[in-house]
């Protein structure tokens, strides 16, 4: 494979073989604009392309890349595994010790089944909830993503709401009447619902904090309130934290809110940038999981060596130096930074970080849900996407995405992004 074939080359053939070009829908800038470039390489804080260009990257592979692109642990670690095998379908080392770190670290968890994506680690909390609770009806939040199995593309973020779609064709309507939305932020709403109806709730899944939505935070007391009317309905409460997992605090959402969900999905950071997802949670839950129980569930490519080994590399990393006060320290930067030059254009912006996580919208005034979220000015965003790429600032191409920095950008990483993004607001 060629890194130094140009763009256009590749584009043009991808659309040939590939639908929409791209394997993931977002990736494809539907919503921004132009074709997407193909990338040759990252290192620490910057992609390059097929073209030799440079990029600040703010979309680190959608969250796993905490340390940045190539950090020397996380390629030694799994450089080290390949010697020695890629997959062998049979249990391991790596996996014992990822599950170790994960349980150490996340007050909700007990036991831990790894999958290979957090498509699968929902599907198999959903199939444990209905299980344990023999009730069939799902919570979600509008604009939450919780990836792309059928019950839970029913007013979703992520793409879903990038590209505009209602929810996707192909999905059962019986399936999808199982599942009922309220809006993010909303404790009446859900309370209604569990009044209404709460005696056939399996389970309230939720983004603790929003990430597939641009990103939106709890506002206080919204997840203390799950806690109680799923406890009080004997609903489970799910928490995905396929992106706020090690992303927001070491142990996550539940231990920077201080919830313990009965369970937890997992995904990005703990593979380190190789394929992986994880559900874990209360042990009476998990031991439900076959072969211990018979909720069914399983997987080839599991537990997969290289993606433990990597997970286990840059957790290591993350318990060693605790970068989350920096790291947030530096995404508020960024934000505000960005919010100042928007506001300098005589654009309307507000924004928001959490550890390593931030949002941008370009509207005034906080955001609490996706309705709100709806009200930025996604035009003007597409214009600005499309300015910052060319003076070599990489943002996630939606405005329905969560930003991500890394322990690899600096601050004159951060600084020349506000520049740059000043410059493409100029122009
Ligand atoms: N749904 C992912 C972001 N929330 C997109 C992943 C990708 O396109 O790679």
């Amino acid at each position: 494979m060629s890194s130094t074939v140009s763009v256009d080359s590749l584009w043009t053939r991808a659309l040939r073989v590939l639908p929409g070009g791209v394997d993931s829908p977002v990736r494809s800038f539907r919503s921004v604009g132009g074709q997407p470039f193909f990338v040759a390489r990252g290192d620490g804080a910057y992609l390059w392309d097929t073209d030799g260009r440079r990029y600040i990257d703010y979309v680190l592979s959608w969250g796993p890349l905490i340390l940045g692109h190539a950090h020397p642990a996380v390629v030694a670690a799994v450089a080290a595994q390949l010697e020695r095998g890629t997959s062998y379908g049979a249990p391991t080392p790596g996996e014992v010790e990822l599950a170790e770190r994960i349980i150490q670290l996340m007050p909700g968890i007990e036991m831990v089944r790894f999958v290979n994506s957090g498509t699968e680690a929902t599907m198999t909390a959903l199939r444990l909830a209905r299980a344990a609770t023999r009730r069939e009806r799902l919570v979600k939040f509008t604009g939450a993503y919780h990836g792309h199995a059928d019950s839970f593309l029913v007013a979703a973020g992520s793409g879903v709401a990038t590209l505009g779609l209602p929810d996707s064709p192909g999905v059962p309507a019986a399936l999808a009447a199982l599942t009922s939305v309220v809006p993010f932020n909303d404790l009446t709403a859900v309370e209604d619902l569990f009044r209404r109806s709460g005696d056939s709730v399996a389970a309230v899944i939720v983004e603790p904090v929003l990430g597939n939505a641009g990103l939106i935070l709890p506002q206080p007391g919204f997840l203390e309130g799950l806690r109680r009317v799923t406890r009080a309905h004997g609903s489970l409460l799910i928490f995905d934290e396929v992106m706020t997992g090690f992303r927001v605090a070491m142990g996550g959402a539940q231990a920077r809110y201080g919830i313990e969900p009965d369970l937890t999905t997992l995904g990005k950071v703990i593979g380190g940038g190789l394929p992986v997802g994880a559900v874990g949670g209360r042990r009476d839950l998990m031991e439900r999981l076959a072969p211990s129980g018979p909720v069914y569930q399983a997987g080839t490519l599991s537990g997969n060596p290289l993606a433990m080994a990597a997970g286990c590399a840059q957790l290591d990393v993350l318990a060693e130096t605790n970068p989350f006060p920096a790291l947030e320290r530096r995404a508020e930067r960024l934000v505000s930074g960005l919010v100042h030059a928007f506001h300098g254009a005589g654009l309307p912006a507000t924004g928001c970080a959490v550890g390593s996580m931030w949002g941008v919208y370009l509207r005034e005034g906080p955001v609490h849900n996706f309705e709100e979220a709806k009200q930025s000015d996604v035009q003007a965003f597409a214009r600005f996407h499309r300015a910052c790429l060319d003076r070599g600032v990489f943002f996630a191409p939606s405005p329905f995405e969560a930003g991500f920095v890394a322990t690899a950008h600096t601050d004159q990483d951060i600084d020349a992004t506000i520049a740059a993004a000043r410059a493409a607001l100029a122009s």
